[in-house]
């Protein structure tokens, strides 16, 4: 495995010698401060790569190569974006960038409802909650259409929260929601989301997939030419959300996505964390069934509540048995090298993070603090190293 740690770059707080004491060997990175559907040019993936290498690191994977949401809704011509796609895509391969992970959620990428959440023991997580969410889409984004994607119980309790809540909690429900990564993309208000989700009017799964499909088909090929591997993230929550479709949630959706165009450039990012936030996803089983084409593992825990609430638990503590998943990346490693096959080695990162001790003081972006994703990458190696020995020596 290689170890690897996300960096924003410029727009990060942890400096790159900060990183270097970590462990890590490999960098995650995007030009975040690109706009979506230009192109990545050469020259300024040289540039990050010096500064990278100049630091100890490999700049192992690109994430996100972002999608354009003309892609994603199909809107009419595309082959300037396609194009750029492709252009992006070469000039990576240029600079030895080979794996890009990508996530096809319209609209928002990873979403939380509070970002400060208490832990039991000191320090904070990421929580999603279901009655929150389900205030913010049906009471004060008015999408009648996210009713049936929550129960009676849940709809009660959102119509409460919201009654009880002012200006100061709506605005912060707002805020968490929207927050995610840095970078140059649309972040709306209310009445900009509202108008954002209308020109998803009409796109329903089948379309979603078609869209995805067609996009697929425009990259796959330039990838095996380019010798890289493309490897989807999973949406994270793994369920519709703003009544969008969302298409990356489960073991079907997965299965899908790789057969809709057989090639092994044609990935998977395995991110433990959002599948694992439905119950329905057993994730070892799910990494042992599509464990070829895993190219990228993002490892993390959740704990879920029986209402479809979840939190960001302790790297090996919470509802997925992350042992169990480690011995499934292992095994399929040791057979890559016996095959001599190339990519044999599967990058991964702590995903996501704890604030912990001096990160409660520390501006950093949600989920991605410096000792708390060090506490994970410190625990995931000691079990990785473990399962390493057992898988050679017995
Ligand atoms: C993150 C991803 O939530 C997560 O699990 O790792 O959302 C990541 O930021 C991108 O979506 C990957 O493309
Ligand atoms: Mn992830």
């Amino acid at each position: 495995m290689i170890e690897c740690w996300r960096w924003y770059g410029a727009y990060d707080t942890i400096s790159l010698p900060e990183i270097a004491q970590t462990g890590a060997t490999g960098i995650v990175h995007a030009l975040h401060e690109v706009p979506y559907g230009e192109v990545w040019t050469s020259d300024a993936i040289a540039a990050r790569r010096g500064e990278i290498a100049k630091a100890g690191f490999d700049w192992t994977v690109a994430e996100s190569l972002p999608i354009h949401e003309s892609i994603k809704r199909g809107d009419g011509n595309l082959s300037t974006l396609f194009a750029n796609y492709r252009q992006s895509m070469a000039n990576l391969a240029a600079n030895g960038i080979r794996t890009i992970c990508y996530n096809f959620m319209p609209l928002l990428d990873w979403t939380r409802t509070d970002l400060t959440a208490p832990l039991a023991r000191g320090g904070t997580c990421l929580r999603f909650d279901q009655a929150r969410m389900a205030a913010f889409e049906i009471h004060m984004l008015g999408r009648a259409r996210a009713e049936d994607d929550y129960s009676h119980e849940v709809r009660n309790r959102a119509a409460i929260w919201f009654q009880q809540s002012n200006e100061a909690d709506r605005e912060a429900l707002l805020h968490a929601i929207m927050s995610g990564l840095p970078g140059a993309f649309d972040r709306y208000d209310i009445a900009g989301l509202r108008g954002a989700l209308e020109r998803y009017d009409g796109i329903d799964r089948a379309t979603l997939r078609a869209n995805y499909k067609r996009f697929l088909d425009e990259v796959i090929p330039t990838a095996e030419e380019l010798g890289m591997v493309f490897c989807v993230h999973p949406d994270d929550p793994p369920r519709d959300i703003l009544g969008l479709p969302r298409i990356v949630s489960d073991a079907d959706d997965i299965a899908w996505i790789l057969s809709a165009v057989d090639s092994p450039a044609n990935g998977l990012t395995l991110c433990s964390g959002s599948l694992g936030a439905n119950p329905a996803n057993d994730v070892p089983a799910i990494a042992k069934r599509f464990a070829k084409s895993i190219r990228f593992a993002h490892l993390r825990n959740v704990r879920k509540d029986p209402d479809g609430s979840f939190e960001e638990a302790a790297h090996l503590d919470g509802d997925t048995d992350m042992v169990a998943l480690i011995r499934v990346l292992v095994a399929e490693e040791a057979r890559r090298q016996e095959a001599n096959e190339s990519f044999a080695q599967i990058p991964m990162r702590p995903d996501h993070g704890h604030d912990l001790l001096s990160d409660l003081e520390r501006d950093n972006f949600p989920g991605y603090p410096l000792i708390g994703r060090m506490r994970g990458l410190a625990e995931l190696r000691g079990v990785t190293r473990a399962l390493q020995q057992v898988q050679t020596h017995g």
